[in-house]
């Protein structure tokens, strides 16, 4: 029996006569698409690009979702069918769409021979991933890779498998750590992967919260229907993809449905993790610390709006290839300015180890080759060794979720009033900083400058001096 008051293929009609985009295409043949990494992210970014191409009658892209752990999201998912609402906010006001592209859900830890199945389904034609940061270790090769190996010795062609992460080359290194564990098993095999399958470096994005009750309450609202695996996002989003298809064809599909399709994706992809990363992660640690919940209040402080404006203008944007970057800086203040994404900083202060090395030190780095200026980065650096203590200016405790917490937060207290001491402890860490920087005194002396300077006035009052010194 279905349930009357929960968002399902049943209640679609209603919504559409309520204004709300839904899925007008059958969602029953077997999917062309496995997705790992079930999220926020994936629902609201290619999953809406693949339900566009589904509405314009092209069934090769229905998704199974994958989460990799956890049960909650694939289960809930499972009870609507695979249906989920979207809330896109922008300054010119508020739509609602259900996406319908998910048609099976799955959890790779609960049922890891679904997922090998569906790699090697002879329908299914593309893998896409957003594993996070920390994902690309032996458990994801492992699914991976016995999944290729079904579908090799069965003689079906390879797959198009697609990183979606926030990584530098992320292709590259999904296809090196596939090939590399299949070489132990059978260099044929290997062979196979990197001859038959493609893995385009990609980039994508589009800036979408972890849902809130809140915003549960606000589908209910919008929908008439509970949905308890709602999300909101912003109006814009990108998705750039390097030419590099099992079936060329596909790039031609994909750009038809807004996606940028070229041969070097590099410019794009170092644009986005530096500018839009790089200053996320720069605002999760001061917020975090001086007490502001969510990006938007953040950028409403003139202090952070000048520095986030600065660090791009004066130590990103200089070394970028992408020639838009002014523009892209300016919308990116813009989007960090909307108010109805209420983007947590605990949610982007999250695994910030496995985050700042794509996001900062090359940066640092090329900003000191060019003789530029660094204190905006050195800034944002001591910003996150205060972060790491663990408890905000008010004295209040938060929560630090990242694989290394317990080892940086014993370092950041050890030396806690000591800004010179920490420095030489978190700021030589080769692990977030590379080789050089670790070695580097000047830029050692700048972070050490800046956290003395917030642990005496405070992290705003410390942002108001960097925006009076004359850099
Ligand atoms: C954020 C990203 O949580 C984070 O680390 O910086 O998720 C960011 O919102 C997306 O990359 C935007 O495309």
């Amino acid at each position: 029996m279905t349930d009357p008051t929960l968002l399902t293929p049943h209640v679609l009609p209603a919504l559409a006569a309520r204004g709300i985009t839904v899925p007008g295409y059958l969602r029953t043949s077997s999917p062309g698409v496995v997705h790992l990494g079930l999220g926020a992210f994936h629902r609201a970014h290619q999953a809406l690009v693949f339900d566009t191409l589904l509405q314009r009658g092209d069934a090769r892209w229905g998704v199974l979702g994958v989460a990799m752990r956890s049960t909650q999201l694939a289960d809930t998912l499972a009870a609507q069918d695979g249906l989920y609402a979207v809330q896109i906010a922008s300054h010119a006001g508020v739509h609602w769409q259900v996406g319908g592209a998910l048609w099976h859900t799955c959890v790779a830890a609960r049922e890891p021979g679904q997922v090998v199945e569906a790699l090697a389904a002879p329908t299914t034609r593309w893998v896409t991933l957003t594993v996070t940061e920390k994902g690309y270790g032996p458990a994801l090769a492992s699914l991976l890779v016995q999944g290729l190996a079904a579908r090799h010795s069965a003689g079906l062609p390879g797959l198009t498998i697609a990183s979606c992460d926030n990584l530098s080359h992320n292709g590259r290194k999904l296809q090196a750590l596939c090939a590399d564990t299949a070489e132990a098993e059978s260099p044929a095999l290997a062979q196979w992967i990197r001859s038959a399958c493609a893995f385009p470096n990609s980039m994508v994005d589009r800036i979408v919260p972890a849902a809130t009750d809140k915003r549960l309450a606000a589908a209910t609202q919008a929908l008439g229907v509970a949905d308890h695996a709602a999300l909101g996002t912003e109006a814009f989003w990108e998705w750039v993809i390097e030419r590099r298809f099992v079936d060329p064809s596909d790039g031609e599909v994909l750009a038809a449905a807004g996606v940028t399709v070229v041969d070097d994706i590099a410019p794009f992809e170092e644009a986005k993790l530096r500018m839009l990363n790089g200053s996320h992660t720069a605002m999760a640690c001061i917020g975090a610390v001086a007490g502001l919940p969510v990006i938007s209040d953040c950028i409403a402080q003139p202090a952070v709006h000048h520095f986030v404006h600065g660090l791009m203008t004066h130590e990103v944007g200089p070394q970028l290839s992408r020639p838009d970057w002014a523009s892209y800086r300016d919308a990116l203040l813009a989007r960090f300015a909307n108010p109805e994404l209420q983007h947590s900083v605990h949610q982007i202060a999250t695994d910030s180890s496995q985050k700042i090395p794509q996001r900062w030190p090359p940066s640092v780095a090329g900003a000191l080759r060019a003789g530029h200026t660094v204190e905006r980065l050195a800034f944002a650096a001591a910003a996150w060794m205060r972060y790491l203590r663990g408890s905000d200016e008010q004295g209040r405790p938060y929560a630090m979720n990242d694989p290394m917490s317990s080892t940086l937060h014993a370092l950041a207290i050890a030396h806690a009033g000591d800004a010179a001491a920490t420095v030489q402890t978190l700021g030589t860490l080769p692990a977030i900083w590379g080789e050089a920087l670790p070695h580097n005194d000047p830029w050692l002396a700048r972070v050490s400058h800046w956290l003395a300077q917030i642990n005496q006035h405070g992290m705003l009052a410390a942002l108001e001096l960097l925006s009076t010194h004359k850099v």
